[in-house]
């Protein structure tokens, strides 16, 4: 006879009635005793882990990556070693703004976050479907997401700090370009794009290094929605780009995407026409074009959503040899930002979690901290240096060094053209892109309460390109400042 399937406790005790509570007698009170009654309520209210503080809503899927071209002069990293070797990954999907629940087709950037689980460790490349972002320090992002959250009395969005703080932060023009224009509701997570959006460096077996900048370009062909679309959709299926992935994969349509990086020499930083650290602007593609790497293909769904995509756990912070980062002042800040957010939201050990744990064995000294769920490190060595054999450093995968200068100061970038290539970007467009762009700004700008607000965003855009600032006054009622 096939064994009964018995239900259990979370201690594994056979539970003898799921239907009702231990009472004295049918109409007397509960009984504390019931420990089944007690236990099932308990976990029920600690079910709910603190969702991302950004990127709250969004959806995974596991693949994995295959070199397509020999990139090894430029990166030891082994992930990127030899043509057509493949390495597993999980990539998770997100909006920005939107708490956990939200519409995925609102108008926003979206969370591209891949993990290649590499024999040399994990490594995240942690990006967006934009190559650029709004700001340009970390010191200044808990402000920026404050003004993309809810008013702190009315708990309602709040277009006047959105545009005010975008007014006063003109470093924020390119993206806030490509924000409002088609590309800022992706018809699906798989029309769209990804990119590093930070410069990073390469490092090869020699020791010397590149910059490079990542893109990640769909092979699906890039498809937005149309602002009326998106809006209907966020009321008949919040979870659009959700049930789409899921069932693009599950019915064997597996999304992919090719991998490019540009690459310039470390010298180049020196003379380059801006800092090519400054996460608001690209590199011209006629300077620095790109280089094919690999594909990333999309081809099993997570086999259990909390498990697998509420706890996965991403940082610019978790590199391989021959992978480092850049100067770039939010990159900089984002490497303390992510584990931090991690041990607080998902605990001390989400790096042992099954979604987030190393394919490759990690030892090192690290021991205990809460939900310490694997053998930590059983009876062996718990220190370093130490005369038992335990793991040693390996000095050859020491990050590569680099020569630094200047004096230690809050000091802001030295340069300040913030108009150029939103202008390009607004120059590159067809006349339809152009009229939406325009019109999904003034919708967006129509119900902010100040003027002066306005006409200070309209200025940057005049300053952007004249046409692009005139179209917007025109739209809101305005006339451009005379004092642009
Ligand atoms: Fe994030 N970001 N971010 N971000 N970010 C988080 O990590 C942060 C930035 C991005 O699917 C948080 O687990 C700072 C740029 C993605 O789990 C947090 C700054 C880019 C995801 C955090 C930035 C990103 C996050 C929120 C300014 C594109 C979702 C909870 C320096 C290049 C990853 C969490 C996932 C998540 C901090 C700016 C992308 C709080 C401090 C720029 C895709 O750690």
């Amino acid at each position: 006879m096939a064994e009964k399937n018995n239900l259990t406790t979370s201690w594994g005790a056979p539970v003898g009635d799921n239907q009702n509570s231990m009472t004295a007698g049918s109409r007397g009170p509960t009984l504390i005793q019931d420990v089944h009654l007690l236990e099932k309520l308990a976990h029920f209210n600690r079910e709910r882990v603190p969702e991302r503080v950004v990127h709250a809503k969004g959806a995974g899927a596991h693949g994995y990556f295959e070199v397509t071209n020999d990139v090894s002069k430029y990166t030891k990293a082994k992930l990127f070693s030899e043509v057509g070797k493949r390495t597993p990954m999980f990539i998770r999907f997100s909006t920005v703004a939107g708490e956990n629940g939200s519409a995925d087709t609102v108008r926003d950037p979206r969370g591209f976050a891949v993990k290649f689980y590499t024999e040399d460790g994990n490594y995240d490349l942690v990006g967006n479907n934009t190559p650029v972002f709004f700001i340009r320090d970390a010191i200044k992002f808990p402000d920026f997401i404050h003004t993309q959250k809810r008013h702190p009395q009315t708990h309602l969005k709040n277009p006047d700090a959105v545009w005010d703080f975008w007014s006063l932060s003109p470093e924020s023009l390119h993206q806030v370009s490509i924000l409002m224009s088609d590309r800022g509701i992706p018809a699906t997570f798989r029309h769209m794009h990804g990119f590093g959006s930070h410069t990073f460096k390469w490092v090869n077996e020699e020791g010397e290094g590149v910059w490079i900048k990542y893109h990640f370009k769909t092979e699906q062909g890039v498809k937005n929605l149309a602002s009326d679309v998106a809006a209907k959709l966020a009321g008949d299926n919040p979870d659009y780009h959700t049930e789409d992935l899921f069932n693009a994969i599950e019915n064997g349509d597996f999304p992919a995407w090719k991998l490019y990086v540009q690459i310039m020499p470390l010298e180049d930083a020196n003379t380059y026409r801006f800092d090519p650290f400054d996460v608001t602007k690209v590199w011209s593609q006629k300077d620095y074009p790109l280089i094919e790497v690999g594909q990333m293909v999309l081809n099993k769904n997570p086999e259990n959503y909390f498990a697998e995509v509420e706890q996965a756990t991403f940082s610019p912070g978790t590199l391989v040899p021959g992978i480092d980062v850049s100067p770039d002042k939010m990159l900089q800040g984002r490497l303390f930002a992510y584990h931090d957010a991690h041990r607080y939201r998902v605990g001390a050990n989400h790096q042992a979690l099954p979604i987030n744990r190393a394919r490759n064995e990690v030892k090192n000294y690290q021991r205990d901290g809460q939900m310490r769920f694997d053998d930590n490190g059983g009876g062996s060595v718990y220190y370093e240096p130490n005369s038992y054999d335990g793991p040693t450093e390996s000095p050859e995968n020491k990050a590569a060094s680099y020569a630094v200068s200047g004096v230690a100061d809050s000091v802001a970038y030295d340069h300040n053209d913030h108009y150029t290539q939103a202008g390009d970007l607004y120059r590159l467009m067809n006349d339809e892109e152009r009229t939406r762009l325009v019109e999904n700004i003034v919708e967006a700008m129509k119900p902010v309460s100040k003027d002066e607000i306005k006409l200070r965003q309209i200025q940057h855009f005049y300053k952007a390109d004249p046409e692009y600032g005139t179209r917007i006054a025109k739209g809101l009622g305005l006339q451009v400042p005379q004092q642009v």
